[in-house]
């Protein structure tokens, strides 16, 4: 059994990725190429920085760091002015009850995802208050699948790797989770998250019938 849950935050607990392909998407436009949603798959839990990489490489473009600062920087504008409407309605299936079932067996709950706008996406959400520590990409230095973040939540939550699994949606997150040496629990395709100990299509799925309200 163990005392500690990591959950990362786009794709278990919030579809923020649909946001963010808009962003990127409205940058590549004006950039003068196409961006689809079949290429927005390889950008799902990867650094802001490394996703306009990315998304420069699907576009055939190479530019210098400067330019590159500053289009990164747009995006985020157009992706924070879109989280500005965002509320609890947005909560993936299942994810503020298995988060309370977490704390009520108990464990040690954190959040352990890339995004330098997770703070604020927890308030919004009205889930920060469920968190003992949050991880996010404004304190790591090394993006998933480097086990950085991971190793920092479970040293906030005062255990030990081995003692914490870690619920994560992108192949990059199961790789970082087992080089932390913690337990995964896939949430998605099976067929993508192949080194998870266990792949769920979401959260709601390992909530226990009792838990799930009936009125
Ligand atoms: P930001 P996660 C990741 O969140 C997203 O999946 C990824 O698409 C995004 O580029 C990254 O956060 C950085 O986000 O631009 O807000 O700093 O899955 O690690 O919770
Ligand atoms: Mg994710």
């Amino acid at each position: 059994q163990s005392r500690g849950a990591i959950f990362d935050l786009d794709g278990v607990i919030v579809d923020t990725a649909r946001y963010h392909y808009l962003a990127w998407r409205r940058l590549a436009s004006e950039l003068g190429f196409e961006f689809s949603l079949a290429d927005n798959e390889r950008l799902k839990g990867v650094s802001r920085a490394r996703s306009l990489e990315l998304l420069l490489e699907a576009g055939g473009l190479s530019l210098g760091v400067e330019k590159k600062a500053a289009l990164a920087e747009k995006k985020n504008r157009w992706y924070v002015e879109s989280l500005a409407r965002m509320d609890g309605s947005e909560l993936l299936p299942g994810a503020r009850d298995y988060l309370l079932a977490q704390r009520a067996a108990g464990r040690r709950v954190a959040l352990g995802s890339a995004s330098k706008n997770a703070g604020m996406i927890l308030q919004r959400l009205g889930i920060a208050g469920l968190f003992d520590a949050v991880i996010d990409g404004t304190r790591v230095t090394n993006a998933k699948p480097d086990p950085e973040v991971f190793l920092l939540a479970a040293r906030e939550l005062a255990l030990a790797p081995a003692d914490c699994v870690v619920f994560e949606d992108a192949a990059a997150g199961v790789e970082a989770a087992r080089r932390a040496g913690m337990r995964v629990v896939g949430i998605g395709d099976a067929a993508i998250l192949r080194d998870a100990d266990l792949v769920v299509s979401g959260l709601d799925r390992l909530l226990p019938a009792a838990s799930v309200p009936t009125a």
